[in-house]
């Protein structure tokens, strides 16, 4: 897969290191970096990186690594993959923006008329574009108070929508997101999520979605709730998949509610867990659907989609912002879709599964301290407990994460107690690689690496 769509420039596929991770040069750079860029904004792996392509990060010190994070999912179509390049480079030449609010352009356009093909249900759309994650969720919740003249917003444990001060109040995990950020917006309401592993053995997906229902009607009441958001694989909470039967019961309660469902597929969209939007697997068919990250191929842009009626209800000029949808951005999203429909990176992204799931659950059988090996297509997931438990070892999940750092694979921690390590490929890695960074995977579990106590995992999580 990768051969093809890598793209002549790409770097050779390979895991090859030739100094320490990280080596002298990106060593340099984290002094300078130090210096001045503020200490609030955290880096996993701090390997400077010069070029990247395919399913490889090559850092300045000419260490390629395997790269099994994505840019957190976004980089789905792989980095700099070669119809991006060509259309941003096309696009960039053009006109690098006007603002669609002052002059339109055709770009903006396309993108929506795909999103209203690609995305969930046969209704008639409507899409607003925007230029992150946050924006986008922000966003899809101004349109549904708008649209239900309602205010209250559900959200559940270990949720993650962003950073901004309304998103943040929608995420759940106080460190390092919240604390000490507040106070935070009013008008939401977190209730339980379904958490297999962690729910009652056996706990089915409409007896947590009841659960949650009944505090729902009984905390918020019915005729209050503007609507329900939800991921429908929690990403940074840790790649957390609700019970069968959970989401189309928090559908079905927010249809007869007269409350909009928001899916939050920031993370989950564009063919991650094999298939366009993770909604379908169970044939949930949103309201209003938010996404951002794999849209684009790795330029910024996010949308809101969803059902005329709702988008529409909103005043002329009530949604906009300087670069939402800006058309460099819109071409690499075009171009995106595209290489997505081409090569059907739904498909790659179940076979990824297909590949990883196996192995992963042959470790458990060695490695007590995997309590969970789970997700869906190339988002998945190992959960980390003190064996026998369900106790989180976020400690181990840290040391697993370097020994895959040190070995040359790029992985990311997640899940709102830390202990949660996370796959998420390129969909276009190859066999190949994804085979040599399961058994690093598997090394890394044979000699993890204590970590520095100033030097702890950062990974977001
Ligand atoms: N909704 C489901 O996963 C972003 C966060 C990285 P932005 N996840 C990565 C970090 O620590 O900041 C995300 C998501 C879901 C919303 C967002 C927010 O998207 O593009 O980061 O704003």
């Amino acid at each position: 897969m990768t051969d093809l769509l890598a793209g002549a420039k790409a770097p050779p596929q390979e895991r090859r290191l030739v100094t320490e991770i990280p080596g002298p040069r990106s060593r340099e750079l984290a002094a300078r970096r130090a210096a001045t860029v503020s200490a609030g904004v955290s880096t996993t792996l701090p390997v400077f990186i010069e070029r990247a392509g395919g399913g490889v990060l090559v850092d300045v010190d000419g260490n390629s690594l395997i790269d099994l994070g994505a840019g957190i999912a976004v980089v789905s179509v792989g980095n700099a993959a070669p119809k991006v390049v060509a259309a941003v480079q096309e696009q960039v030449e053009a006109f690098t923006h006007t603002c669609f609010m002052v002059t339109p352009y055709e770009g903006y356009v396309a993108v929506c008329e795909e999103l209203a093909r690609l995305t969930p249900g046969d209704h008639e759309k409507r899409s607003a574009l925007f230029n992150s994650g946050s924006e986008a969720v922000e966003n899809a919740v101004k349109i549904a108070r708008h649209a239900t003249g309602r205010q209250a917003v559900v959200v559940f444990d270990h949720a993650y929508h962003g950073r901004t001060n309304l998103t943040l109040a929608l995420t759940a995990k106080n460190m390092p997101y919240k604390h000490r950020f507040g106070p935070f917006a009013p008008e939401i309401y977190r209730m339980p999520m379904s958490y297999p592993f962690r729910d009652a053995r056996g706990m089915t997906g409409a007896e947590a979605a009841a659960r949650a229902l009944r505090l729902i009607e009984t905390q918020i009441g019915v005729t209050n709730v503007a609507a329900v958001l939800i991921e429908p694989i929690q990403g940074e909470g840790g790649f957390i998949v609700p019970a069968e039967g959970f989401l189309p019961a928090l559908a079905d309660w927010c249809r007869t509610a007269g409350a909009v469902f928001i899916a939050d597929e920031v993370q989950t969209g564009f063919c991650r867990t094999g298939d366009w939007f993770a909604s379908e697997h169970e044939g949930v068919v949103p309201d209003l659907i938010a996404l951002a990250k794999g849209i684009a191929g790795g330029l910024p842009l996010a949308a809101v989609t969803g059902r005329a009626e709702l988008m529409d209800a909103v005043h002329s000029g009530g949604l906009g912002g300087t670069y939402g949808g800006n058309p460099v951005a819109c071409a690499a999203a075009l171009a995106t879709i595209e290489t997505m429909r081409v090569h059907d990176l739904a498909a790659a992204a179940r076979t990824i599964g297909d590949t990883m799931l196996p192995r992963l659950r042959a470790l458990q059988e060695r490695f007590p301290a995997i309590g969970d090996v789970r997700g869906r297509g190339a988002m998945i997931a190992v959960e980390l407990v003190h064996p026998g438990t369900l106790e989180p070892d976020a400690e181990l999940a840290g040391r697993v994460a370097r020994a895959c750092h040190a070995r040359g694979v790029v992985v990311l921690t997640a899940g709102t107690y830390g202990n949660v390590l996370r796959f998420l490929p390129p969909l276009v890695i190859s066999r190949d690689l994804l085979t040599e960074a399961l058994d690093v995977i598997d090394e890394a579990f044979a000699a993890p690496v204590p970590g520095p106590a100033e030097m702890p995992p950062a990974t977001p999580a």
